[in-house]
């Protein structure tokens, strides 16, 4: 658990932590801000009340069968023949296996019409959102037929409130699954294979979506953030991205700038309006806008990101960004520099 940010195995901290996540929050199914989410909750409430009235019913029974008045047969006797025991019997079997169909059909039956009921939601898209999952971050691409309006950002996905979205899922090398649950249920991210799901906010929030195949060493650190606005804020916000990265303003910044340009960060990361442009690794070109780094594993801030770059392997073991060992002095104008990608 070393560099995790929240440790639940300490004592008294994963139960409320639990019971918090479970109801109402930025990651939960029973909280929908969507009408793909409402429908699954639907259809949780139902498995819940049906799971829940067998349990009772079962109980209530064991509970009889153990208080009511037995006739005791003392040791070596016989047990005395019930008239129609055999008949009570096959009767009592009968009705049980028919409950249990019955029960079992009900649960059929809502799951298919739930299913129904989202593919029904599908039917129109007015923005595509291409997702592909990657050990262990997101690369969110928003495509345009023209292509120097079509946006590349990390671990993050907005959305505009009330606007039908298609999001095309894809792998670049084990599988992953995205899974935001306050707006939808989960769906795989294949190598190979395109999928795609269709989202439906209905209000606007901060969500929280988490990678729920596991894919590696750093999984339970594949998480990013959904950020549902109005539709006014979304092309802002479209606007925004897809300006250049900002010119350094000042002197730490301008060095920062060149140690960047000169160092193996180029060989991995993009920023759009300068000489970078590899695609291994998140885009920077508007970092300081983003909520979090490393895919949801620390908030974004100056201490953070500074941190981060001066040992990724500490934060996150194992992820796929070496120790470039960057000098104190420099790592000052490096962080200088990228904060000021807004
Ligand atoms: C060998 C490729 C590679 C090199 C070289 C590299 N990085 Fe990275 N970097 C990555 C990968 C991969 C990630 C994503 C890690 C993850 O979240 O699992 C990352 C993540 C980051 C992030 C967080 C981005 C985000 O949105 O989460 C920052 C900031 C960053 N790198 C800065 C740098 C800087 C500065 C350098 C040079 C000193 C550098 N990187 C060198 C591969 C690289
Ligand atoms: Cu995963």
């Amino acid at each position: 658990m070393r560099g995790a940010p929240v440790s639940l195995l300490r004592p008294g901290r994963g139960v409320p932590f639990l019971v918090l996540t479970a109801c109402s929050g930025p990651q939960s199914m029973l909280d929908p801000a969507g009408g793909q989410a409402a429908r699954i909750g639907v259809m949780g409430w139902i498995l819940l009340a049906g799971c829940a009235f067998v349990y009772a019913v079962v109980l209530l029974w064991l509970l009889w069968a153990l208080t009511r008045r037995h006739r005791w047969v003392e040791p070596g006797g016989t047990l005395p023949r019930q008239a129609g025991g055999e008949r009570r019997l096959t009767n009592g079997l009968v009705a049980w296996v028919a409950g249990t169909v019955l029960i079992l059909f009900v649960f059929v039956t809502a799951s298919y019409a739930v299913d129904k009921s989202l593919t029904h939601l599908a039917n129109r898209e007015e923005v595509v959102v291409e997702v592909e999952g990657k050990q262990w971050w997101w690369t969110v691409r928003y495509p345009d037929d023209d292509p120097s309006r079509s946006i590349t950002t990390a671990n993050e996905i907005h959305l505009p409130v009330g606007v039908p979205v298609r999001v095309k899922l894809k792998a670049a090398d084990v599988i992953h699954s995205l899974w935001i649950p306050n707006l939808h249920g989960k769906l795989d991210l294949i190598p190979g294979r395109d999928n795609e799901l269709f989202l439906n906010a209905d209000r606007e929030g901060t969500f929280r979506g988490q990678c729920a195949e596991f894919c590696g060493l750093q999984h339970a650190h594949m998480a990013l953030d959904v950020i549902v606005h109005s539709r006014a804020a979304f092309d802002a916000w479209k606007e925004a991205q897809l300006a250049p990265a900002p010119a350094p303003a000042d002197e730490a910044q301008a060095r920062g700038q060149a140690l960047f340009l000169t160092s193996a960060c180029t060989m991995c990361h993009g920023i759009r309006g300068t000489p970078a442009s590899a695609s291994v690794a998140p885009d920077l070109t508007h970092l300081a806008s983003r909520r979090s780094i490393a895919a949801g594993a620390l908030p974004y801030n100056r201490g953070n990101l500074a941190g981060w770059i001066a040992d990724p392997q500490r934060i996150k073991p194992g992820n796929h960004m070496p120790l470039v060992g960057v000098p104190p002095s420099d790592l000052q104008a490096l962080v200088a520099y990228l904060d000021s990608l807004k």
